[in-house]
């Protein structure tokens, strides 16, 4: 079995600054400069045939290059205790009709639909129990913004739970075309 997922991934300059950020929240556990990618869709675990057939499939995926960037931090939450910190596009519409495109491809293989808003985002921090306080973080960084990047390609990663963290491998790269 293969856990999946489709991402983009920022380019070094937008990493570089993606690792400014990671520092000023007590027990963040900080993600790694080659774990920092923008999902698309989350697929999970599939059999060898499936990943095959998604890996042929989204090499069918027609859709231009375009521009996006970041602009913003925020943080997820469970039942009231923040789980997670993030950056976040700018509203960006190419990226959403890309990522419609993923979902119908997704689909068309056999996938169960992805019922949860697309929410997208960089996760740059997980947050345990015992993490200290993040106002004082999201409120220096609240007028991140990266400037824009062209975004020429997306990938299908393969996840690796590890126990010091995960690890996402690129299993293949699909050029953006005009
Ligand atoms: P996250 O960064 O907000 O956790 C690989 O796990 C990528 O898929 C991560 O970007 C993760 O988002 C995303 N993802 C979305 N849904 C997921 C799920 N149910 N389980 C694990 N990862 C998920």
């Amino acid at each position: 079995m293969n856990r999946l997922f489709v991402a983009l991934r920022p380019p070094a300059p937008v990493r570089d600054a993606l690792l400014d950020l990671m520092d000023g929240v007590e027990g963040a556990r900080w993600q790694d400069e080659d774990q920092l990618h923008l999902t698309l869709r989350f697929v999970g675990e599939v059999d060898a045939p499936l990943a095959n057939d998604l890996a042929a499939a989204l090499g069918g995926i027609n859709s231009p290059p375009f521009e996006t960037e970041l602009a913003g931090v925020g943080y997820f939450q469970r039942k009231g205790r923040p789980t997670a910190l993030w950056a976040r596009p700018a509203p960006c519409a190419p990226l959403d009709i890309l990522q419609r495109k993923v979902e119908r491809v997704c689909q068309q293989i056999g996938l169960e639909p992805e019922h949860r808003k697309f929410t997208p985002h960089v996760t740059l921090a997980r947050l345990g129990r015992h993490a200290g306080p993040i106002n004082g973080w999201l409120a220096e960084h609240g007028t991140f913004r990266t400037g824009s990047w062209q975004v020429g390609e997306f990938r299908l990663y393969e996840s690796t739970l590890n126990a010091g963290g995960s690890q996402y491998d690129p299993v293949a790269s699909y050029r953006l075309q005009a």
